[in-house]
């Protein structure tokens, strides 16, 4: 029969309606498009609650709690992070209780309308992890660069260049290799993983789909190839293959408004390199003995 729960607040200025839309957008809530005059956002999920006042809340505090009316109840996994982008949108802060025997926490927000928001949550636990650091000092790294479309891989390959050294590498410790386009650069990318000289094998190109007929098949295998060379070869492969629609996005990619993806990939490199040499087995050392045998055979 009940289809949703849906919390509605009137906020009589429009500034003050930007200004708290603003703010959930900005903890994460998912907006619904396009609703004249209200702005709507859904959560994974609609809780109704009946409260008793709470003895130990703040006057002031409770005094702001009766009209509940202007009263939004929000859980979230992540307190601290909502706390500090609402002290980035100088909301203020009518009260932040910490629970004493929990990670628990809750505050109440004043936002703009008179609206108070509680934000009530415990903090997650961060799972742990092995990660690869982004240190790339006595790495070896060898670069892949496709010719087409030069005017955006030079770019990109400065970006790689930038991101390996800025990591710690040497830059004598860097060996690039071109080739003609960005469907050479599988075969030449394996050999040079093959070859047991690099930590990590940088792959840089750029497709357009403008240019280039059958551009989902070349796409496809460029992207199988790279990924296979990785897979086989067990060395790191990071793929700075751009992959658009327009030369507009392409440029966008190679160092404009999204960033630089060679330098993108040469991080990811030189995480994936430092990873795999601290999860892969250590290879045991060879005792003379079995030295000897293998030579002598
Ligand atoms: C032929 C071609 C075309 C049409 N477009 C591109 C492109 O957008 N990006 C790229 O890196 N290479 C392109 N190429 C060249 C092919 O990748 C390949 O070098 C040639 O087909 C020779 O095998």
């Amino acid at each position: 029969m009940i289809k949703s729960l849906h919390i509605g607040r009137y906020v009589a200025k429009l500034e003050d309606l930007r200004k708290i839309a603003e703010f959930f957008q900005a903890i994460g809530m998912e907006e619904f498009p396009d609703r004249k005059g209200s702005v709507i956002f859904a959560s994974p999920q609609g809780l109704i609650s009946f409260n008793q006042p709470s003895a130990s809340h703040p006057p002031h505090l409770s005094e702001r709690l009766k009209d509940v009316a202007k009263l939004i109840v929000l859980e979230v996994s992540n307190p601290d992070d909502v706390l500090a982008i609402a002290s980035r949108m100088k909301f203020p802060v009518l009260a932040d209780v910490a629970a004493s025997n929990s990670p628990d926490r809750t505050f109440w927000l004043d936002l703009p309308g008179g609206i108070v928001v509680a934000v009530h949550g415990s903090p997650e636990v961060p799972v742990p992890a092995s990660e690869g650091k982004l240190d790339a000092r006595g790495k070896s790294f060898a670069i892949v660069v496709a010719r087409f479309n030069a005017f955006i891989t030079e770019r990109l390959l400065q970006g790689a260049l930038d991101g390996l050294v800025r990591s710690g590498a040497e830059r004598k410790q860097i060996d690039v290799v071109r080739v003609p386009g960005s469907f050479e650069i599988p075969s030449a990318a394996r050999a040079l993983a093959e070859s047991g000289k690099y930590a990590a094998v940088l792959c840089i190109g750029c497709l357009l789909r403008g240019d280039t007929a059958h551009y989902d098949v070349i796409v496809n295998e460029v992207t199988r190839g790279v990924g296979q060379s990785a897979q086989e070869t067990g060395v790191p492969h990071a793929f700075g293959v751009l992959t658009c629609d327009t030369l507009e996005q392409a440029i966008d990619r190679a160092g404009l408004k999204m960033g630089n993806k060679g330098f993108e990939a040469a991080l990811a490199a030189v995480e994936m390199a430092n990873l795999h040499s601290k999860i892969r087995p250590k290879k045991k050392p060879s005792t003379r003995k079995s030295a000897k045998r293998k030579t002598s055979r």
